[in-house]
């Protein structure tokens, strides 16, 4: 049997060298390597050698193999650099210059993203600076300061994340009212966009983390009409300039008087429609606001006596959802490219 071997290695061998193009090449593969030949049949037989003969002969049958398989891959690189014809697999590729070109598809800035810049560049055109604060915040900045002490029921109306029992994620921006202030005596002027974060279920209005629009401003004789002049210029530039607003009253510990502000839905004139309800009379919830309470200002050591100002906060999410007719607030973070490239 190791006499067929080394004849059998030579033959192969002479084959391969022989080959003058890749399809005679691969005939003597088949015949020499494949599996019917001569070769894995022999490999299979050993099974029937005694255990001796079988370890013998089996290295040995492996090596010619070895040795056989490189000898064919000398013989078909040296037939491809010799640029012999092998059919369809290495002819000349031809390209096409006339099919269409390849476009590599452009990104863009997130909706929300848009709108904060376009929110900011108002507010600026009015005077108010940006100012940014900590999401990761302390009860105090995010309650106490805000006449909110523990046990108040107001904190029940916002569900909190707590990290630590008094370090928590902030529910509200106006936490940075408050970091602004302790820093820097007034008049301040200033508008703070950010995420907050709130323990609730997710639906079509309600996220647990979402973006709200802060602002304060605070002087000497800082009225309501300021306020109600500020809101509204702000929504005028945002939603157009037929916008109507009016004020209601509202709680919030942290202003007095308090109120929620509403625009005139101008999907349906004010008749009531899906997007604002039927119970809401035709008027869109867009912001809470009021006077700053004379606790907030000892809080942070300004004299109540002295210093006035206002305060507001917005959800982006829903002033964007309003605009735009985006009747879920899950599409802004969901990324799909079908509801983002709309904008
Ligand atoms: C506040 O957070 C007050 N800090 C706002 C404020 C500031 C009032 C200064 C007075 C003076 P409120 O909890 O209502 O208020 O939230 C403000 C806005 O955030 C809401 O009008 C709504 O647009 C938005 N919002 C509240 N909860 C959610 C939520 N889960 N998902 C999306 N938007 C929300």
């Amino acid at each position: 049997m190791t006499e067929r071997l080394d004849a059998l290695e030579a033959e192969a061998a002479r084959a391969f060298e022989a080959a003058k193009d890749q399809g005679a090449l691969e005939e003597a593969r088949v015949r020499w390597l494949g599996r019917k030949s001569e070769l894995t049949g022999l490999l299979r037989g050993l099974k029937d050698l005694s255990p001796e003969q079988r370890a013998a002969v089996g290295a040995r049958a492996n090596r010619i193999r070895e040795n056989l398989e490189s000898r064919y891959e000398e013989a078909r690189s040296s037939l491809a650099s010799a640029g012999a014809p092998s059919g369809s697999a290495s002819a000349p590729a031809l390209r096409d210059v006339t099919l269409p070109g390849r476009s590599i598809p452009r990104g863009h800035e997130h909706l929300l993203s848009q709108v904060l810049r376009e929110v900011r560049e108002i507010f600026h055109g009015m005077g108010f600076a940006l100012a940014e604060g900590p999401q990761v915040e302390d009860d105090w900045h995010n309650f106490g300061a805000l006449n909110i002490p523990k046990g108040h029921p107001a904190r029940a109306a916002t569900d909190t994340f707590y990290l630590r029992p008094d370090i928590l994620l902030r529910t509200h921006t106006s936490s940075v009212q408050i970091r602004v202030m302790e820093k820097q005596q007034p008049p301040v002027r200033i508008i703070c966009p950010g995420r907050v974060y709130r323990n609730e279920a997710v639906d079509a209005t309600h996220h647990f983390e979402f973006h709200q629009l802060e602002g304060l401003y605070v002087d000497e004789n800082v009225t309501l009409g300021d306020l109600k002049g500020t809101l509204d210029r702000f929504l005028k530039s945002f939603f157009g300039p037929a916008t109507e607003m009016r004020f209601s009253p509202s709680y919030f510990p942290f202003v007095e008087p308090g109120a929620q502000v509403e625009i005139r839905c101008f999907f349906c004139g004010g008749k009531g429609c899906p997007v604002c309800g039927p119970l809401s009379g035709g008027w869109l919830e867009v912001l809470g606001a009021g006077m700053v309470h004379p606790n907030v200002f000892r809080a942070v050591s300004y004299d109540p006596e002295r210093w006035t100002g206002f305060a507001f906060g917005a959800g982006i999410e829903r002033l964007v959802m309003l605009r735009h007719g985006v009747p879920d607030l899950r599409l802004f973070y969901e990324n799909d490219v079908r509801f983002l490239h709309q904008f």
